[in-house]
């Protein structure tokens, strides 16, 4: 039973993370040869479910960053974002739903991203994105 249940999760992940297939898919090249400018359009995916966040990517491009959340759990979180420049914070997010964030990330930090709902973030809800 346990195991069904991380199968399901996991494909409710792959899911969200690949939710604009055609983002991938373009050019027919290696994800490490497409050209830097095509990087720093791309919005990065964040995945919320019990007890974990997911990220697209784990490194993102300086500057001004469009994080598209989704809820993909079964319960309301959140996410907050923290670097040295400020917080930014999605409104209650209740499963299925999802929302854009955009941030200002400076060069050469470590973004902290968590759930803010009491107790989710100890439970593991929480992650980082590191900025080049
Ligand atoms: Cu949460």
């Amino acid at each position: 039973m346990r195991r069904f249940h991380r199968a399901a999760t996991v494909l409710a992940l792959v899911t969200v993370l690949t939710g604009c297939g055609a983002e991938a898919e373009t050019g027919g090249g290696e994800l490490g040869t497409r050209p830097m400018s095509a990087d720093h359009a791309a919005p990065v995916r964040v995945g919320l479910i019990e007890w974990t966040i997911v990220t697209s990517r784990s490194r993102v491009p300086a500057g001004r960053l469009t994080l598209v959340v989704t809820n993909a759990g079964t319960t309301v979180h959140d996410l907050v974002v923290r670097d040295g420049r400020g917080t930014w914070e999605t409104p209650d997010l209740h499963p299925g739903q999802q929302t854009r964030l955009t941030v200002q990330a400076g060069p050469h930090e470590t973004l902290q991203l968590w759930c803010s709902m009491p107790g989710h973030r100890a439970q593991g809800m929480h992650t980082t994105l590191t900025t080049s």
